[in-house]
Parts: structure tokens; C-alpha cells; sequence
């Protein structure tokens, strides 16, 4: 983004907040001051709808003024400041979602006065309006580029002011310590020999402070998800178990060696966490070109992989070369690994050793306590607890850890018997840090960062 749409200049924008394609609507969103007299003037009835009330629909013909041609007969959303999602005059047009429709209407509006919105420049416009703070902006991202119903509910709550909420209860008890301290400096004859603030206060703030910065883990856990790699020797089942996992018969299964060259991506949701699922080529020696290229793809995967599953055939039982892979493995060399037993089913199935999960990729036997253990391993540990509020934000994070080591040095402040007015600044820099967070205190950088990450049309 530029920075010229931080310096609120207010002008007339415009975006297609759809994707680009054929559908039944598309919806063009505009904004800024005149901006209902500038669209109704592209219509079959200006003066009238030049006239409309806010928050009215209504129905019109969209003409090239130039050359009086028809562009499309469609709904116009009226808003009237400060009654809308920016905050000021804007127009929704509800046209047919046809691809040289949209880009026309766009090219009019854009020859009508109407600039091209950046990224993110609506929900900015709100901001500054007033309308949301910066974690529901944020928040409203979060909700668009969510993937589990699990993920998109708690975007949902942010947008409500989840974290908003909690973090002004975190700034209204840190102005109260400040006023104690300002009281202090004022009439520093009063004083009793105490020192006004209870370190065991500043102690419980800081450590709620850091339980949600470790929100992060889980926000980000439900809003991006793992990648989890299927890897074993050739014939170990990792297709079936792949084609077992989504419930599709997707990848190729046969008893010939080898069957799985390119690794095959697909996406699961496990209780609300987004999974990428990878099934890849078998691993043995191979003096086939195109077989040692999968080979050589899937050990880059496996290095990448959030969570491994490495599948042996129970039949078959354990090589040298797999215990030294998954011994390595257990010593935290590459990403974590789930060692399972496939073909459980099979007559001729082994015993699984200990530390391995049986299941059958045919019967299912084992799948649902191997994908608990997946579940397990992927939730981050830590101060989270469910039902409080997460934050899927890096910039939240990172500011809810400067406000805790502020309050750190309070505390060892306050221990070594430091003057009020030196605490008082690290008490300022924390209350600083939070109003960061919500956008209380800003600068064109913080916006440019947050903004540049929405899409156009948001
Ligand atoms: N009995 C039994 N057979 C299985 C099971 N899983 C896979 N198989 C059989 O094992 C053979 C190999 O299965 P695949 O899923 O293709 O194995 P793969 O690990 O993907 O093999 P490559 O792609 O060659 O590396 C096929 O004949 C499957 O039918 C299982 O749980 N039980
Ligand atoms: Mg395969």
C-alpha cells in the first residue's frame, strides 16, 4: 500500500469485493464523500437517487454516460455517512457476476472520479473513522482467510472485540496503578514508607498478559494449520491410509512397489484445525530417474512437514535403515514423528512394537486414536485456555510481550526499592504497548504493515 491512503485524504474509491468470475452477483464496493451523486449520475434516475436515503436499496440502470450504452441493470446499497462500514458516504453495487460485466462497470466507475482501492483500504477507512480498533480490523482479515468453521468462529469473536476487551482491561488496570503513582509523586509528603504498588498485582498482570500473547500458538494453529507428511517404504500403505484419512479414493493404491511417484496434496479438518495432508513417494533404492526424483521431492517434504507419519508394513515389520530413521527422528532431528503399524487387519500382521500405532488403512481399525495422537502433537501446549480469547496476529503477540517485560521490570523494580517516578516509566511503556495493539497509538508504518496484508475490495 502507498502512503497516501494513510494521509486520509478521503477520495473516492472503488473495488470489486468478489472474486473475479462467472456468478450470480458480483459486488462492487465505493466510498468516499459524493460518492452517492457520482454513482447516480452513471444511472437512468440520478437526481432521485442522488436524493436517497441511507441504508436503502435500490434498483437502477448502469449506462456509460459517453456513449449511453447499457452496462448492467442492478442494486445499488445506499449508505449515508457515518451510517456504513467505512464511516462515510459509500454506494454497494449489486451486479450480475459476469466477468467483462464487472471489469466495465469497474472501467466506468474509474473514469468517473473513482481511484482504484489498496489492499485493505476500507476496513483502513474504518479505523480511522473511529468504527473499529485495530484488533477488529485486523480480526476482519482473520475472518476471510480462515478455513475451519473452528478457525472462522474465533476470527468472528475478535471481530466482536474479544481481544479488544480484554486488553483495555488490561490498560484500565494499568492507568490505575499509574494514577497510584501519580498520587505518590504529588504528594510525596504523604508517603507511609510503602511503596503504592503490590508487586503480586503487577506479578498476575504480566502473567495474563503473556497467557494471551501464547494464545498466538493456538490462533495461529486454527488459522493456518500443520502440514502433515505420509512417509515410509514403498507398499507400507501411506496411500490407502491417505485415501482412508479424506474418505476418497484419491490416490493411486496398487501392490506393485513404487506406485506413488509425485507426492499428492490434499486438506482435512481435525476438530477445527486445518491439516494438509502429503502423500508421498515410498522410500527404497531406486535406479529409475523418475522414482528417485519423488524420492528426492519427499525428503525435501519431510524436512518441511509439521508432523510426520511414518507408516511400516506390519507384515513386514522394521528395516535397520527405519530404526536408525526413526530413532533419529526421536532425538528431535527433523520434525516430530508418529510412528505407525499399517495392516493391522492382515493375518499376517506382527505384533507392533512399543510406541508404534496399529491400524488397518482397510478397516479403519486405529484411525481414530492415530489421528488423537495427531491432534495431540500439533496443539501447542501452554498458558491457553479454551474458551478465552486467541489472537492470530504476530504484531498482538509481539506487543502483549513487550507490555510483560515492562511490567518484568516493575516488578524487579519494585523489589529493589526503586523511586516511583523510574517505575512509573516502565508502567508508561507497557499501557504504551497495549495501545499499540488496539491502534490508540499509531503511526503510518503500524497501518501500512496491517493494511498491506488485506486484499483488495476488503
Ligand atoms: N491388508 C491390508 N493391506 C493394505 C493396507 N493398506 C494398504 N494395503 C495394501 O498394500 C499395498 C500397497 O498399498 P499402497 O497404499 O499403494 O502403499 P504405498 O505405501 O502408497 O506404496 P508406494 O506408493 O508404492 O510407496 C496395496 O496392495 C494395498 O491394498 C491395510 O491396512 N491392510
Ligand atoms: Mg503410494
Amino acid at each position: 500500500m502507498n502512503s497516501n491512503t494513510i494521509s486520509q485524504e478521503n477520495d473516492l474509491i472503488a473495488a470489486l469485493a468478489t472474486p473475479l468470475g462467472s456468478s450470480a452477483l458480483a459486488v462492487i464496493r465505493t466510498s468516499g464523500p459524493g460518492c452517492v451523486a457520482t454513482v447516480a449520475a452513471l444511472t437512468d434516475r440520478p437526481e432521485s437517487l442522488a436524493r436517497c436515503p441511507g441504508g436503502r436499496i435500490r434498483r437502477a440502470q448502469l449506462r456509460d454516460p459517453q456513449s449511453g450504452r447499457l452496462l448492467d441493470d442492478l442494486m445499488l446499497g445506499i449508505f449515508r455517512a457515518p451510517r456504513s462500514y467505512t464511516g462515510e458516504e459509500a454506494v454497494e453495487l449489486f451486479c450480475h457476476g459476469s466477468v467483462p460485466g464487472v471489469q466495465e462497470i469497474l472501467a466506468l466507475l474509474f473514469r468517473s472520479g473513482f481511484r482504484r482501492a489498496e489492499p485493505g483500504e476500507f476496513t483502513l477507512r474504518a479505523f480511522l473513522a473511529g468504527k473499529v480498533d485495530l484488533t477488529r480490523a485486523e480480526a476482519v482479515q482473520e475472518i476471510v482467510s480462515s478455513r475451519t468453521a473452528r478457525g472462522h468462529g474465533l476470527a468472528l469473536g475478535r471481530l466482536g472485540g474479544s481481544v479488544e476487551a480484554e486488553v483495555n482491561r488490561f490498560k484500565d488496570r494499568l492507568v490505575g496503578v499509574m494514577a497510584g503513582i501519580a498520587l505518590q509523586l504529588d504528594y510525596p509528603e504523604e508517603e507511609t514508607g510503602q511503596i503504592p504498588l503490590d508487586r503480586e498485582e503487577v506479578a498476575r498482570l504480566r502473567e495474563g498478559l503473556l497467557q494471551l500473547a501464547a494464545s498466538y500458538s493456538a490462533g495461529k494453529l486454527y488459522q493456518e494449520g500443520v502440514t502433515i507428511a505420509l512417509a515410509g517404504k514403498t507398499n507400507a500403505g501411506k496411500s490407502s491410509l491417505f485415501n482412508a484419512l479424506l474418505k476418497e479414493d484419491r490416490a493411486i493404491v496398487s501392490d506393485i512397489p513404487g506406485t506413488t511417484r509425485d507426492y499428492i496434496e490434499s486438506s482435512l479438518d481435525l476438530g477445527g484445525i486445518p491439516l494438509r495432508i502429503f502423500d508421498t513417494a515410498g522410500l527404497r533404492e531406486t535406479r529409475e530417474i523418475l522414482e528417485g526424483e519423488g524420492i528426492r521431492r519427499t525428503g525435501q517434504l519431510l524436512e518441511s512437514a509439521d508432523l510426520v507419519l511414518y507408516l511400516v508394513d506390519g507384515t513386514r515389520g522394521v528395516t535397520g535403515e527405519e530404526t536408525e530413521r526413526l530413532a533419529r527422528a526421536a532425538t528431535g532431528e527433523g520434525p516430530p514423528c508418529v510412528p505407525v503399524w499399517n495392516k493391522a487387519d492382515d493375518g499376517a500382521c506382527l505384533p507392533a512394537p512399543e510406541g508404534f500405532f496399529p491400524v488397518s488403512a482397510r478397516t479403519l481399525q486405529g484411525i481414530e486414536a492415530l489421528l488423537e495422537e495427531v491432534r495431540r502433537q500439533v496443539t501447542p501446549e501452554g498458558r491457553y485456555r479454551e474458551g478465552s480469547p486467541v489472537i492470530d496476529s504476530l504484531r498482538q503477540r509481539d506487543l502483549l510481550e513487550r507490555a510483560a517485560q515492562a511490567l518484568f521490570e516493575v516488578e524487579r523494580g519494585i523489589q529493589e526499592e526503586m523511586p516511583v517516578d523510574v517505575l512509573s516509566l516502565d508502567v508508561q511503556e507497557a499501557i504504551h504497548a497495549l495501545g499499540e495493539i488496539t491502534g490508540e497509538v499509531t503511526s503510518a508504518d503500524i497501518l501500512d504493515a496491517v493494511f498491506q496484508q488485506f486484499c483488495v475490495g476488503k
